[in-house]
């Protein structure tokens, strides 16, 4: 039997798993992976210009491709990537962290060893769904096996794994093994289902709810549409149901118009959604009774909203058998005619409170295609059109931080372009947000991606000034920044720029960057185009 070393075995095991890129920052703790990597030529390395970056790259591989993996440093590397964990864990993002740890026979010394860090499993298990060890060379495969099957299995979420440098170099016997399917769910009983598909069939003007539990559950949520049930999305399950199908609410959950259908609602069903703060006014908007909830979590069950009656299950097989079950539903005209004025009333609503910039919104509708990718950060544009205006057709189309942190758009971007090379790439930042990753943009061009990078540019921290001004008597600190001259970025970097100056330009040059093949990057002068309107989430209270 031949002896491989053990960096070896494990990229010979991400390919087993046809991992096809992995997002790192090499360093002396993980370059025996890295140089299997490297040397095998197999699985495309991107180096990020930072650890953080690296993980939300995986991130948004994962939820346009498949399996995200990065790679990073002991200690301060880890470190840097625990942002990004978060995020993943929150949007329930199945990705794998491989990083590294001191020698083993250093390990929890305080030996001063390189790259040291106290406690590191500690804080990776504290923001993962889970963090494994490897404690001897025969382990590491074995335990691969087990993260990306924790990481797969319903609720998904992040893994890490720390791998002692000696016993990443160290030899092991090669014995070839299958790639390992994440546990299947047990189903919800046959009565079960039949007991809520007749709730259905008497209510008269019944609701669902979907959220990230139904990003596979389109073809049972469009069935559900179909025979009458009208759907509210939450920003992350927007396209699950497309945005022109006539009974989709879209994310118009905080709109008054919305939340008045709610008032006359007799039936909501809650799917594999958290039914989070911000779509919800901090949990005090009054949803239909009864609620029933689904969701593959049994600890979700009444998390933030009491359900009259939870199903644990998972939301594409218990919505699948439901539609099932309701072919014969007539679809009621009336109610049809609320909803299309209910949505109608919100779009206009949104539309007045953008003002020049619902021109940008279509522009990227026009330019970018239905299966084009558009990612945005957490930016005044981002929370207001480019998350509730544009429409959007099909699940995973409209990228976000989930937890709400500014500054992973850009790489959210990267992983999408590199994850889908076929498929153009928009991605939406803030001026303040790109700061916290601006090295990323290297990283952009380094790997040719095919993405336009919409920059809007009001020097500063526009969700911050809308909301000091509502709730702090209008008094504004800290969110005058110095930024830089982006054209002149665009530059130094080597990128294709614009910049735009008036909502009348907007189609003109979406069109072209949009068309042109390669990195671009297009800045929108605010202040010269116009006032955009946004106080933060609606929310019950600040604090
Ligand atoms: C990691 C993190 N730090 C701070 C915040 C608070 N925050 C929310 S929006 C925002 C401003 C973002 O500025 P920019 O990217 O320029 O977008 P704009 O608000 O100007 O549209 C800040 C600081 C946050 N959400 N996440
Ligand atoms: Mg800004």
């Amino acid at each position: 039997m031949s002896t491989i070393t053990v960096g070896e075995a494990i990229a010979r095991t991400l390919e087993a798993y046809e991992v096809s890129a992995v997002y790192g920052v090499i360093s002396i703790h993980n370059l025996p992976v890295a140089d299997a990597i490297g040397r095998r030529d197999k699985i495309r390395f991107v180096p990020a210009r930072g650890e953080a970056g690296s993980v939300t790259m995986a991130d948004a591989h994962t939820r346009v491709g498949s399996l995200g993996v990065a790679l990073t440093s002991t200690g301060a590397g880890a470190g840097n990537a625990i942002g990004a964990l978060l995020e993943a864990l929150n949007a329930g993002t199945p990705l794998l962290h491989i990083t590294g740890q001191v020698e083993k026979d250093y390990l929890d010394r305080d030996a001063g060893f390189i790259h040291e860090t106290k406690d590191q499993l500690t804080f990776l298990k504290a923001s993962s769904k889970a963090a494994y060890r490897v404690c001897t060379p025969e382990q590491a495969v074995p335990l691969l096996h087990r993260a990306i099957r924790e990481a797969m299995t319903l609720p998904r979420g992040p893994v890490s794994i720390e791998i002692p440098i000696d016993i990443q170099a160290a030899q092991v016997e090669w014995v070839e093994t299958a790639p390992v399917a994440p546990a299947i769910p047990a189903p919800v009983s046959d009565d079960a289902i039949d007991a809520l598909a007749e709730r259905l069939a008497t209510a008269k003007r019944p609701l669902l709810w979907i959220g990230g539990g139904t990003l596979e559950a389109g073809d049972a949520v469009r069935r559900l549409a179909d025979a009458g049930i009208p759907v509210v999305s939450s920003t992350h399950a927007r396209g699950v149901l497309p945005d022109s199908h006539p009974r989709s609410l879209r994310a118009f959950h905080n709109a008054d118009s919305v939340e008045a259908l709610f008032a006359e609602s007799d039936l909501m069903i809650v799917a594999g959604s958290r039914l989070r703060s911000n779509e919800t006014k901090t949990y005090s908007v009054e949803l239909p009774r009864p609620l029933v909830q689904i969701d593959i979590d049994p600890a979700a069950a009444h998390r933030n909203y009491r359900a009259d009656d939870f199903l644990c299950g998972d939301c594409t097989d218990v919505l699948g058998r439901l539609a099932d079950r309701l072919t014969g539903r007539t679809p009621d005209a009336a109610y049809d005619a609320a909803v299309a004025e209910a949505v109608s009333q919100a779009e206009q609503a949104l539309r007045t409170q953008v003002g020049e910039y619902a021109k940008l919104s279509d522009a990227v509708r026009a330019a970018l295609p239905e299966d084009g990718i558009f990612v945005r950060d957490i930016t005044v544009s981002g929370s207001t059109w480019g998350s509730r205006l544009l429409p959007i057709q099909r699940p995973l189309t409209n990228i976000h931080s989930l937890a709400g942190a500014i500054g992973l758009g850009l790489a959210h971007g990267i992983g999408c372009a590199v994850a889908q090379p076929k498929r153009k790439v928009v991605t939406l930042v803030g001026d303040g947000g790109l700061a916290l990753g601006v090295g990323e943009l290297a990283t952009m061009v380094q790997e040719n991606l095919d993405m336009v990078l919409i920059v809007m540019n009001d020097g500063g921290y526009g969700v911050m000034r809308g909301i000091q001004e509502k709730y702090f008597e209008g008094r504004q600190y800290y969110n005058e920044l110095h930024t830089p001259d982006f054209q002149q970025l665009a530059d130094a970097m080597g990128i294709q720029r614009w910049r735009v100056r008036h909502g009348d330009d907007f189609a003109g040059v979406l069109a072209e960057a949009v068309g042109y093949h390669g990195p671009a990057l297009v800045e929108v002068d605010m202040p010269s185009v116009g006032e955009l309107k946004f106080s933060g989430p609606p929310q019950k209270k600040l604090y």
